[in-house]
């Protein structure tokens, strides 16, 4: 699987949701995938996107929200991880696109291994899954507890588009425009 593949795969199982995509490989893929559609796309602050995710989940509950992450972007921000075990957001997904590497920044590894699955298991209120194919991401997207985690393991590199430069005036209104045509 790669990260085209899984965000087309997120994007088809759920085609109603507002994804919030970490800066990188995942904005452009989740440009990629919607065809530039209203969503959140953070093109810098890395770290930041899973505390964005979870605030427009709990300003929007009426909403799937999905944050859409790089390993890199996701482990920056872990801590993250706790609030969202406080505050349990029913209509949050996190897809952590785990290709093991910094891939915009020229493939630098990120960690020997992530087992983001358990970490979120261990937490109260998250439910962790792993998937490392398009087909058993398809199966945790539709079955996993929110809030809950799916670790998609990427095997294949491919390149989505070049370094995203987002307009954050833009992105903000694309998104409100998207909240106010509801799902
Ligand atoms: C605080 C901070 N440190 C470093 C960077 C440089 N940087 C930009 S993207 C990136 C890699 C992001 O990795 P990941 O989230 O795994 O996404 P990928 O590049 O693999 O799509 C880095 C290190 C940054 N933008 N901000």
């Amino acid at each position: 699987m790669n990260i085209v593949e899984a965000t087309r795969v997120v994007v088809d199982v759920l085609p109603d949701a507002l994804i919030v995509s970490s800066l990188g490989t995942a904005t452009s893929a989740a440009r990629l995938a919607t065809d530039d559609g209203p969503h959140f796309y953070l093109g810098a602050a890395m770290g930041s996107a899973l505390a964005a995710a979870l605030g427009l989940a709990e300003a929007v509950p009426e909403r799937q929200v999905v944050a859409l992450l790089g390993d890199g972007d996701f482990l920056m921000g872990a801590s993250t991880l706790w609030s969202v075990s406080a505050w349990r957001p029913a209509n949050l997904v996190v897809v952590v696109l785990a290709d093991g590497a910094y891939a915009i920044t020229g493939g630098q590894p990120v960690a020997p291994s992530l087992r983001l699955a358990e970490v979120a298991d261990a937490l109260d209120g998250l439910a962790g899954v792993t998937a490392d194919s398009a087909g058993s991401l398809r199966a945790a997207l539709t079955s996993i507890d929110r809030p809950g985690i799916v670790e998609a393991r990427i095997s294949e590199r491919v390149w989505p588009g070049p370094s995203p430069f987002v307009d954050p005036a833009e992105v903000v209104r694309g998104v409100r425009s998207n909240i106010a045509a509801g799902p």
